[in-house]
């Protein structure tokens, strides 16, 4: 029995530094964090401290499996077969579509299962020595990164453990007791030795929220109108720092004059919030020099998501909060350790003038809308890998219905029968991270961590590496990465960005700290832009699909889908606390503890619908319908509703999940998922 040391491979900006227990060499016991990596600090959180249950859960996918049945059914529709045999399958449908409809008629599919770079994005090395059609990756960050990049020039900010030496955090947007712990061990750790307060911008109360000492509770998608009201109180009352706008940033007259026209009665009336609260929130932050804006990707899911993000990130700039420990902002640290990932990615292979489909339209994708396909041939086969669309991608009849075309092909690799893998025709079983090699960057934190492979994989179970490889062989694709092993691409990887081989990098520890001195981290050498100086003007027009009407300064960007007399509420989808996206779902505990999918509607609300609390509703709107509990929830606005998702869509009364709701509409300007963006009408329903 020993410990090893690896990292949590989940999409969550915490990356945890993780002790494993190996009890034989085909066996996980114990899992803990690891404590000599500071931002981490041991702590992590209660999903993947039972991660034994998963390795060794008893629905593994453990051989490939060629689907006979109908699609959708789940496993009993599918008979083992041979690796060799599923391989050869796979490779042969690929080239008859390239044959017969070109290369572009494949679009390997893949998103963030493992955020291991080697195991998630091995599979862009085939897509571009092949000429498939490229992945636009928008699900996640795209909104919040186009957002922050616009002011800041680059995805990095203010170290996350300076949090516990900060007088005020602000998490402006996300739900950290959910969806990542560490932030809340630091702010603790503040709260004890300087009495630090807490501030939670969010449009309900969540887990955070109730841990606040003052929750701001604005309506989903106005965020910008808020931020520019704080601005606009920072200006008025002498409250701003002048010294650090003219040494700084490009702020200017004409952003004065802009300023003065959003005042916090012109917010109230888009926020929903009262005029003295965004006052109050504006002076209690202009006059903490030490206050921390942790700015968190859920803000960002709108289709002003980009602008809301920027106008946030606006506000350390006038309050000069950059310039103190324990002030300014982050958002992601993600770029710090500057790794290079052509090998890994196949980048110096990649054709740019190969069509570049939207991962978060996969519905219009495969059902063919001409936004999407224009002249192009329709998708004819994917391969997927690392994630799981039927649940977790919008308009999700039109995902379901695009995998139910005859003319499509689909190899799905998990770990699980996802219902993404259900739809397959042919599925291999995937490795999890303690049985492959694999590093990790964070968007929380400042390391870079190595996983190395601790036990044997169960059953037949293969790598996502080692799939792309056999694949890239039987297709005859090339490039030297395919020959490589997982170890040899981590160690040229690392030596490529200027951190040494594996055996330098991580020669004393499992994990590298990249944080750059103090000046660097709070841009006090400048921001990442070409000027030097933060971006109260941001370059929208850069992205060519940046719609006419973008905001030239900071502003409620009125893009969004507002409620109307037929869709009278707005709802937002955030995550929930026992599942990870849709990974976890499989889990009994994990499923136990969430019970089952509620629509947290107010109880005014409830009472007007005559609907009784734990009652079930039916939400919808023009894409669908979903049926599921409501609970009575005062923690809204009367006409903001909260489902915490996301579950398999078969959890739901009638079967369809709540992405059915959600829409592919791509977020201004460059794209990005929309997810709690939604109008929507509620009725009792009717089978209550
Ligand atoms: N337990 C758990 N942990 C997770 C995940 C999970 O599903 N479950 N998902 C992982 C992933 S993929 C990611 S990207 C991260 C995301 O983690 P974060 O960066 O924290 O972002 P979210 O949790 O998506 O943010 C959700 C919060 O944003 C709020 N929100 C929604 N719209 C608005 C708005 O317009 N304005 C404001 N101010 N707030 C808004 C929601 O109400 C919700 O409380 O978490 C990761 N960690
Ligand atoms: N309604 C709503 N929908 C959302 C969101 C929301 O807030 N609300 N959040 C969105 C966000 S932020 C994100 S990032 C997406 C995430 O969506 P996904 O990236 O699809 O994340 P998961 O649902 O966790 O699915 C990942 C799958 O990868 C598999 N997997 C894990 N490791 C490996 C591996 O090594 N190899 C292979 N082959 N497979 C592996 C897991 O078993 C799991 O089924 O969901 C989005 N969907
Ligand atoms: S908090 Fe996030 S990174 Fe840490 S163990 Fe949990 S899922 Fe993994
Ligand atoms: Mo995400």
């Amino acid at each position: 029995m020993s410990f090893h040391h690896s990292t949590c491979p989940h999409d969550c900006p915490s990356v945890c530094a993780l002790e494993i227990e190996r009890l034989d060499p085909h066996t996980i016991g114990k899992v803990r964090g690891a404590r000599g990596q500071t931002y981490t600090a041991g702590t992590i959180c209660a999903k993947v401290s039972r991660y034994a249950e998963r390795v060794h859960h008893p629905q593994r996918l453990l051989a490939p499996l060629k689907r006979v049945g109908e699609k959708g059914v789940g496993r009993e529709a599918f008979v083992e077969i041979g690796w060799d045999e599923a391989l050869a399958t796979v490779a042969s449908r690929f080239e008859t579509v390239a044959r017969e409809h070109g290369a572009e008629a494949v679009w390997p599919y893949f998103y963030a299962g493992t955020m291991g770079l080697v195991q998630r994005d091995g599979i862009e090395r085939l897509r571009h020595a092949m000429g498939y059609s490229r992945q636009k990756s928008t699900i996640c960050v795209t909104l919040a990164d186009t957002g922050w990049k616009a002011g800041c020039g680059v995805k990095r900010g203010v170290d996350g453990r300076e949090i516990a030496e900060t007088d005020l955090l602000i998490v402006w947007g996300g739900n950290p007791v959910h969806t990542q712990v560490n932030v809340m061990h630091h702010y603790s750790v503040a709260r004890k030795a300087r009495g630090a307060k807490l501030v939670v911008v969010d449009p309900y109360r969540t887990a955070t929220a109730e841990k606040a000492d003052r929750h701001v509770m604005p309506k989903p998608g106005t965020d910008g109108a808020l931020a520019c009201a704080m601005i606009h109180v920072m200006l008025a009352e002498g409250l701003a720092d002048r010294d650090y706008l003219a040494r700084y940033t490009d702020f200017d007259e004409a952003a004065e004059r802009h300023f003065a026209d959003r005042t916090p009665a012109w917010a109230a009336g888009i926020t929903g919030l009262a005029a003295a609260q965004i006052v109050d929130f504006a002076r209690e932050y202009a006059t903490t020099p030490r206050s921390f804006i942790r700015a968190q990707h859920g803000f960002s899911r709108s289709r002003n998501g980009a602008v809301n993000m920027h106008a946030v990130s606006c506000l350390p700039a006038v309050s000069g909060a950059w310039r103190h420990r324990g002030g300014g902002a982050l958002y992601g640290n993600t770029a710090l350790p500057g790794i290079d990932q052509t090998t890994i990615m196949g980048l110096d292979v990649m054709d740019r003038s190969v069509r570049l489909l939207d991962q978060s339209r996969i519905g219009p994708v495969l059902t063919n809308d001409p936004a999407d396909i224009g002249d192009g041939p329709p998708v004819h086969a994917m391969l997927i890998q690392n994630t799981n669309p039927m649940a977790v991608a919008p308009e999700t009849a039109k995902v379901r219905e695009g995998f139910l075309r005859d003319d499509l092909f689909v190899c799905v690799h998990e770990q699980f029968m996802t219902e993404t893998a259900a739809m397959a025709d042919i599925v291999l079983p995937a490795t999890m991270f303690v049985e492959h090699d694999d590093i990790y960057t964070a968007s929380g934190h400042t390391y870079l961590q190595l996983g190395r492979r601790i036990i044997e994989p169960p059953g037949q179970c293969r790598s996502n590496h080692r799939v792309i490889g056999e694949l890239a062989r039987r297709l005859g694709a090339e490039h030297r990465g395919f020959a490589m092993t997982e170890l040899e691409l981590i160690d040229e990887t690392l030596r490529d960005s200027g951190h040494g081989g594996v055996d330098h990098a991580f020669a004393k520890e499992n994990w590298l700290d990249c944080v750059r001195d103090f000046d660097d981290m709070h841009f006090l050498n400048g921001f990442a832009t070409a000027d030097r100086r933060f971006h109260f003007r941001p370059d929208w027009q850069r992205y060519s699909d940046c719609p006419p009407g973008m905001p030239l300064l900071p502003d409620h960007y009125d893009a969004i889908d507002n409620a109307d007399a037929e869709h009278p509420f707005r709802m937002v989808t955030a995550p929930s606390r026992w599942f990870l996206n849709s990974t976890f779902t499989e889990s009994d505990n994990s499923r136990r503890r969430e019970g089952q999918p509620r629509a947290k509607i107010h109880p005014d609300v409830l009472a007007e619908l005559d609907v009784a609390d734990g009652a079930t509703v039916t939400i919808g709107n023009r894409r669908g319908a979903v049926t599921l509990a409501c609970q009575a929830f005062d923690g809204v606005q009367r006409d903001v509703i909260v489902v915490e998702s996301v579950w398999p869509n078969r959890h739901f009364g009638g079967g369809v999940g709540i992405n059915t709701l959600t829409s592919a509409d791509p977020g201004a300007p460059d794209g990005g998922a929309v997810f709690h963006d939604t109008a929507v009408w509620i009725r009792p329903a009717l089978d209550a």
